[in-house]
């Protein structure tokens, strides 16, 4: 195996058997090899957590682990954040991203706040638990031109269609843009959302072609 092969698959593993030190030095190791973030997180750890998700589904493990497995993650992402910010010269647009009301599913939105970060857009990463009006406040307080949605839960996804109502209703022009496990490019269509994009690394460019 190349060392890059290595270490991508030392970074799956890590978060596969939710252990933070490899993790971290899996993570080092990669930034050291000149691997990019991008990589970092869609070869490696997003494998990882996939691997999670699915054991999950199939009940081969349960909410203690999924949560060791999502810190474990988290604990890397600290490290590659600051990376992707540190020394960024003029900013692209603004995007204020958040996981919508209801929710506290934020792994695959911070992937998709690094990514873009990592593309050098000015992120306002609004946390999770975010109500369409702070959505709104947000995005009038920074300026920004797209506001990006997560809901995990077909229960949460109701509130990405308020928050496209919102922005129409105050007829502002910011795009919205949506995703999460159970969104869908039809789901996006119906609530008359301006995008969608299955991955974090569709985001860069769902969020140009708003943008640029
Ligand atoms: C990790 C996890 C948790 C963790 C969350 C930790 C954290 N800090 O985020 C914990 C353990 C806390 C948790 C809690 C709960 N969970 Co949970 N959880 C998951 C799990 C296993 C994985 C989600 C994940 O992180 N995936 C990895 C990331 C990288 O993928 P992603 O989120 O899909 O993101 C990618 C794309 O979707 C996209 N994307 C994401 N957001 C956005 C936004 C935009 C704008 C765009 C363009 C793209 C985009 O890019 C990302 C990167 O590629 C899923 C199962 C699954 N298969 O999804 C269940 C799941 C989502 N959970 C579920 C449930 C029910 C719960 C609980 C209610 C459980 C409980 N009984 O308490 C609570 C939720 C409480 C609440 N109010 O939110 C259900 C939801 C079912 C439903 N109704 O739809 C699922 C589907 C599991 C299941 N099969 O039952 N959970």
């Amino acid at each position: 195996m190349t060392d890059k092969k290595a270490i991508l698959a030392d970074l799956e593993k890590a978060v596969e058997t939710w252990n933070a030190k490899l993790a971290v030095e899996a993570t080092n190791k990669a930034l050291d090899a000149g691997i990019s973030v991008s990589e970092i997180i869609g070869d490696g750890l997003g494998k990882g957590m996939e691997v999670i998700g699915d054991r999950f589904d199939k009940a081969e493990i349960y909410l203690p682990q999924v949560v060791a497995a999502s810190k474990t993650m988290t604990a890397a992402l600290e490290i590659l954040l600051p990376k992707l910010t540190a020394g960024e010269g003029s900013l692209k647009a603004t995007v204020i991203m958040g996981t919508v009301e209801g929710d506290i599913h934020e792994i695959g939105k911070n992937v998709c706040v690094a990514m873009l970060q990592g593309a050098g857009y000015n992120v306002i990463d609004a946390g999770c638990d975010v109500s369409p009006q702070d959505f709104l406040d947000l995005a009038e307080e920074h300026g920004a031109a797209v506001l990006g949605a997560s809901a995990l839960m077909t229960t949460t996804l109701e509130i990405q269609k308020e928050l496209v109502e919102a922005v129409k209703e105050i007829e502002a022009d910011y795009k919205c843009i949506v995703g999460g496990a159970p969104c869908s490019p039809s789901w996006a269509e119906e609530i008359g959302a301006d995008g969608y994009s299955e991955t974090a690394n569709d985001i860069m460019g769902l969020v140009a072609s708003l943008t640029e």
